[in-house]
């Protein structure tokens, strides 16, 4: 009754960014401008003279662009139709694009532990494939992008507040909005990227340990503490079978079948 009670109150008073557990959530984005290094400094140095990079694009100036990241955390999620709604900006150029996910059935079944970035200056990634170990996809949302896998229009990310909402295909917020002003409320610069600095499951809310950092990882799982911590995607994972897990079942099960032999020889 107690238990009923709780979990009554829980669903009235909710988060106020996210109340049900999440199937989809915003990982990272970059807030890094055009003319800036991760940390500052110059290509071959940050501010601290180390030669910050991420784990994709290297130490570039502008760290790849406009992009951001997501993790599917259901499994066998349909993204189909979905949208991002993106704010970003101050005053009166503060803009609200939205991207939506096109109907291709590479959206139709996205097993947990997917990461899908989308990017206005990376070519599309439509290789997908998590039992051999393939768990990325890339959308390219740029005016002249294909319009395969998302909205073939620029969009911006920046240090100016980007708040980030995931849209169902009926336009129901599944996640967010996301970003700087919800967590941390202040503070990503336009040297740095917004990241989840958790393990990724369905307990992340908007409200959940977001940071920002100098620490960039587009499509990988994130870094924090200067590459000491990272992400852990193996409970995500486990729903698929490791690549060679089905060989190594069949040995076990010869083995088993010959030692019961021997048992009936001997
Ligand atoms: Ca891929
Ligand atoms: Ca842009
Ligand atoms: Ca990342």
């Amino acid at each position: 009754m107690l238990k009923r009670l709780l979990v009554t109150v829980a669903l009235v008073v909710g988060s106020p960014a996210n109340a049900g557990a999440a199937a989809i959530l915003v990982n990272e984005y970059t807030a890094v401008s055009a003319s800036q290094y991760l940390n500052g400094g110059t290509a071959a140095a940050d501010a601290d003279g180390v030669p910050t990079a991420d784990t994709y694009f290297g130490r570039v100036a502008g760290n790849g662009g406009d992009w951001l990241e997501l993790v599917v955390v259901q499994d066998h999620y349909d993204l189909r139709g979905g949208a991002l709604s993106i704010a970003e900006g101050t005053g009166a150029g503060r803009a609200t694009t939205v991207l939506t996910f096109t109907q291709s059935s590479l959206w139709s079944d996205l097993r947990s532990g997917t990461i899908v970035t989308v990017a206005e200056d990376v070519p599309d990634d439509p290789t997908y494939n998590p039992i051999a170990g393939d768990w990325w996809i890339n959308a390219q949302a740029s005016n002249s992008g294909s319009g395969l896998l998302i909205t073939a229009h620029n969009f911006s990310v920046s240090n100016d507040d980007t708040q980030i909402s995931i849209l169902d295909s009926a336009a129901n917020v599944v996640f967010g909005p996301a970003g700087e002003g919800v967590q941390p409320v202040s503070g990503v610069g336009n040297t740095e990227v917004w990241k989840l600095e958790a393990d990724p499951s369905a307990q992340v809310t908007p409200l959940s340990p977001y940071h920002d950092g100098s620490s960039s990882s587009f499509g990988s799982p994130n870094r924090w503490n200067g590459g000491a911590n990272v992400q852990d995607f193996a409970m995500l994972r486990a729903a698929v079978p490791e690549p060679g897990a089905a060989t190594l079942f069949g040995v076990a099960l010869a083995l088993l079948l010959s030692a019961a032999r021997a048992r009936r020889a001997a």
